[in-house]
């Protein structure tokens, strides 16, 4: 597969960084691109010597702008890349999850391309709580990426794709050896596996990349990839936040570990003159917003969001 031919479009903003920049990378879609905006912002916030790496699919020409004003604030770089999604069309799909999980295979081979040799591939769900430059340039002593352990994992998951290796990662957070990504062929392999079977897979992304680097990860602190869903987060103790709650934390009407956090950083980006989504429009949203009405002790309005979860379920 030719990489570079994947690539429509390519963007720069910024100023050009010196010897120690950071190397970052995000895959997304396009409704991905405020929390990008906003995690963007809090890396920024904690981080010098940055440049930024985005792989999307499309984007409009306000939130280009908006990336543009972003990087040139803080004295940073960014490249955004217009992804061709034709070539990952025919992949898993699995629900909710948009081919854009595969833009960081393609991330991981055109940053090498462009002679990055160490790489930090960030999800854009996620907020930045302090210094990467500890996590950048960790020794990996003698492994190929460093990532964070999956903190809820079943058991059968692993054997259905015959998971062997001393830990399974999450695939929200990875730094990545290049050379040795690219010096072992990981892309085609990746490709390949995907392509002769798909079905065995959940998470597709992260099972490829879990098969791939079996037994050659070091292992991150949790510190870089603390789930919001897991536990409470408490910015002493935490570098990344992973918000893989569901919903998302840029929903008004819904209260998630964090959300506070998020809320502040959005405030401060580029997009904070954009309104943020205020009622559920989804049936499984306005489910969870009854329950969320429950937990806070919000009784009626929890009965009035059950009953209207209720009635677009039937009319559904
Ligand atoms: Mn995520």
């Amino acid at each position: 597969m030719d990489v570079e031919k994947m690539i429509r479009k390519e963007y720069v903003y910024g100023e050009k960084q010196g010897d120690n920049t950071i190397h970052i990378a995000f895959g997304l879609d396009k409704s991905y691109v405020r929390p990008l905006g906003v995690m963007m912002t809090s890396i920024l916030t904690y981080n010098k010597s940055v440049c930024f790496h985005v792989f999307i699919d499309e984007i409009e020409d306000n939130d280009l702008r908006r990336l543009e004003s972003t990087v040139e604030k803080y004295h940073a770089c960014c490249y955004c890349y217009i992804v061709n999604p034709e070539i990952f069309k025919d992949f898993p799909q699995t629900f909710g999850w948009h081919t854009a999980m595969y833009f960081r295979f393609l991330a991981f081979e055109h940053c090498y391309l462009k002679g990055i040799r160490r790489l930090l591939y960030l999800d854009a769900d996620m907020l930045c709580m302090g210094n990467l430059r500890e996590l950048y340039f960790m020794s990996l002593e003698g492994k190929e990426i460093a990532a964070v352990k999956d903190p809820g994992l079943p058991e059968g998951r692993l054997k259905r794709i015959d998971f062997t290796g001393d830990g399974y990662f999450n695939s929200g957070m990875l730094m990545v050896d290049l050379c040795a990504w690219h010096d072992n062929k990981n892309f085609d392999t990746a490709i390949s596996m995907l392509q002769k079977t798909p079905e065995r897979f959940e998470a597709p992304d992260q099972d490829v990349l879990n098969l791939l680097y079996a037994d050659k990860v070091y292992w991150a602190g949790k510190r870089y990839n603390q789930e919001n869903n897991v536990e409470d987060i408490y910015p002493e103790n935490t570098v990344i936040v992973h918000y893989t709650s569901t919903p998302k934390p840029w929903l008004a009407w819904y209260y998630c570990s964090g959300k506070n956090f998020w809320q502040q950083c959005s405030d401060m980006s580029e997009w904070s003159d954009v309104p943020i989504i205020q009622n559920p429009r989804t049936v499984r949203e306005k489910r969870l917003l009854s329950r969320t009405c429950f937990k806070k002790g919000n009784f009626w309005q929890g009965i009035i969001w059950y009953c209207r979860y209720l009635s677009s379920k039937i009319s559904a």
